[in-house]
């Protein structure tokens, strides 16, 4: 292997599943250009030193752990079973928990039948689960005497087949949960898609570019939400129009030629902006609203 081979950044994506469009779109969005290897397994980087790894998602922590990819995207459900499991095996850090994105949300709950009346396990009984390390740390911490019985698969039907009490699983709309019969009770873990790193330390130019890959993530992030407001205000309304601003620190304010009595405020807001906010700013006086998409932007 060349040496600027080796200083190429690897990255592992889930190959194909609920990740994989929202993880390649990101780094797409952060500027990166690739082509499709022909087995399908990776993406080279046509204008960064990066190449993009697609594997099954449970295969991404021991990837990112065992130095064969710098960076892993996946979400914080596999990432905490895995540290868990690694933990007991006196590994204490096995990667580097890093940006959080701001896709792949779901949860990890109990799910109950309709007759139990609890939210969570009690003593004596059997939980069906595929996250057994995340269950048993829970147990531990909240000294229930209850056991672990691991399921690789189609976790939701374990109570019916009589393998276990309740079951503890993924959830987002909680559809699934329902239509087994189960009710969704207390969540065990709040997840959503995460970047983790190497616990090898890395060269200083891959330093670099990961560096510069997380401030454009960030950037990414913040733009989703982002919105450019242009609009007209009477200079007396201008304290009630900035309280309005949705999650604007400081708007510009710019005087209009010819107009003592009105100002144009530009602000960048970085949360949503709703159609019950821009009715709220022309009752408060604000006139010519425009609210555009932003791009790009570097904080
Ligand atoms: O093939 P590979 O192993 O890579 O994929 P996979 O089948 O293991 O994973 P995949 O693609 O289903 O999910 C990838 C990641 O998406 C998960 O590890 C989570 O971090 C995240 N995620 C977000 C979800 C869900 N939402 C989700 N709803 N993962 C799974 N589910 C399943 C859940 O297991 C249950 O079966 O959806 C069902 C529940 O959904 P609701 O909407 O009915 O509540
Ligand atoms: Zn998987």
């Amino acid at each position: 292997m060349t040496a600027a081979k080796q200083d190429r950044l690897k990255i592992a994506v889930q190959k194909s599943g609920r990740l994989t469009d929202h993880s390649l779109d990101l780094l797409t969005r952060c500027g990166l250009k690739y082509s499709r290897g022909r087995d399908e397994l990776i993406c080279f980087g046509e204008n960064m030193p990066v190449d993009v790894l697609l594997v099954r998602d449970d295969d991404i922590p021991g990837l990112v752990h065992e130095d064969i990819c710098d960076l892993g995207i996946v979400g914080q459900n596999i990432i905490t079973e895995r540290r868990l499991e690694l933990t007991t095996r006196a590994q204490p850090s096995p990667f580097m928990e890093r940006t959080l994105l701001d896709y792949g949300h779901c949860r990890l709950a109990f799910g109950m039948p309709e007759r139990d009346d609890n939210d969570r396990p009690v003593d004596g009984q059997r939980i069906a689960t595929s996250y057994p390390a995340i269950v048993q740390d829970f147990l531990v911490r909240e000294a229930i005497d209850a056991q672990v019985v691991e399921f690789s698969g189609a976790v939701e039907i374990a109570p019916r087949l009589g393998k276990a009490d309740i079951i503890c699983d993924l959830v987002s709309t909680g559809a699934t949960l329902k239509a087994h019969g189960l009710r969704e009770g207390e969540t065990v873990l709040e997840s959503r898609a995460q970047l983790i790193q190497t616990p090898v330390e890395l060269s200083a130019d891959k330093t670099q570019w990961v560096e510069r890959l997380l401030r454009r993530i960030d950037g990414v992030m913040q733009v989703r939400e982002s919105k450019y407001i242009m609009l007209h205000a009477p200079r007396a309304a201008l304290a009630k129009i900035r309280d309005l601003l949705p999650g604007s620190e400081s708007p510009t304010i710019i005087p209009l030629e010819g107009l003592d009595d009105k100002v144009a405020i530009h602000a960048v807001c970085r949360e949503t902006v709703f159609w019950e906010t821009l009715e709220d700013l022309q009752r408060a006086g604000a006139t010519s609203v425009l609210v555009l998409p932003v791009e790009k932007m570097l904080a």
